[in-house]
């Protein structure tokens, strides 16, 4: 593994101190862990059953929340609000991502929850997936929260505080498409010309959409999963309890996100770095004039014409 790193194109962050190092891999940056991960699981014949759900998502972007409702929704005959899993497990625990721990996917195919987590560009995903049916949900952010929470993620992955890790190198750095899984609109962009391609197989999530009306969002989830609320739940409150259950105040709140923590690639992850702040906007307590304009500008030249909105 240590031979095909040096082989690739690398990237070490100037803001970093040398201690966050991506390499490139067919086209998308991703630190080195990743890399191994991504690497691991191209060896292995993942096998895409029919009736699988991918949730896919770019970092930083509403995955932590997407994996949340969508346990919450599948599991919702077994478990509610009072005994579910997600009080006692981190999201990100209970539901590893493909490329941490294929193991475990492969076994969900088998079990009342047929999901699979996954930050793999749609290029990088299994054959299997690709030439299935099986449904994929992709969730995405505003670009300029996504830097600002990316930034706050690996800053405290490394140990850095916010003095001794410049913004503004982040920032460029993003820009330039490097940021794990980067470049973001690439990412994006490969899923959104697939959901146009297999139409009825990918629904797009946007994060700040979910925020601004969660009850219409989760029921078109339920939905498309395969996993519809009848006129009695909805009636019951049972979508209510779920966004409750989900909710960012709530999760971020319980002792095990708070405290708890969980083994990803021989790293123990905290689970609390996924809970930081969740507002919209957060971006604008760091962002220049010259950066806004110039994210902007970027974007505008990325996305024109392909029908999404990314600021
Ligand atoms: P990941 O890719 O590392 O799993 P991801 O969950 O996609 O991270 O994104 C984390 C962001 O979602 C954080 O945003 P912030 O840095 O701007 O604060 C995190 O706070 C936010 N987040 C986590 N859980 C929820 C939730 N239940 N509802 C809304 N936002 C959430």
């Amino acid at each position: 593994m240590e031979e095909i790193v040096k082989t690739l194109p690398q990237h070490t962050s100037s803001w970093s101190k040398g201690r966050l190092t991506y390499c490139m891999y067919e086209g998308f940056w991703m630190t080195k862990r990743f890399h191994e991960g991504v690497t691991n699981l191209a060896q292995q014949s993942y096998k895409a059953q029919p009736n699988d759900v991918f949730l896919c998502s770019s970092p930083k972007t509403g995955t932590t929340w997407l994996k949340a409702l969508a346990l919450a929704i599948v599991t919702r005959n077994k478990f509610d609000e009072s005994n579910s899993p997600l009080l006692r497990t981190t999201p990100h625990d209970f539901l590893r991502h493909l490329e941490v721990d294929p193991k475990q996917s492969e076994e969900n195919q088998n079990s009342s929850f047929p999901l699979v987590a996954t930050h793999l560009p749609y290029a990088l995903l299994p054959k299997s997936v690709v030439t299935s049916t099986c449904k994929i949900v992709y969730i995405y952010r505003n670009i300029k929260d996504v830097v600002a929470s990316h930034y706050h993620f690996e800053r405290e992955k490394i140990k850095l505080s916010v003095e001794d890790a410049p913004f503004e190198e982040a920032f460029h750095e993003f820009c330039q498409g490097i940021s794990n899984f980067g470049p973001y609109w690439d990412h994006i962009l490969g899923y959104w010309k697939a959901s146009l391609e297999r139409p009825g197989t990918i629904l797009f999530l946007k994060y700040e959409d979910l925020k601004r009306d969660p009850m219409s969002h989760v029921k078109t989830l339920a939905e498309f999963i395969g996993y519809p609320f009848s006129r009695e739940e909805e009636n019951a409150g049972v979508v209510e309890n779920i966004i409750n259950l989900c909710s960012f105040k709530n999760l971020s709140n319980l002792e095990v996100n708070k405290t708890g923590s969980f083994l990803a690639l021989n790293t123990v992850v905290e689970n609390r770095t996924f809970f930081r702040k969740a507002t919209d906007g957060d971006w604008e307590n760091y962002f220049t004039d010259e950066m806004k304009e110039k994210i902007d500008k970027l974007i505008y030249q990325k996305m024109s014409g392909t029908g999404l909105i990314l600021t």
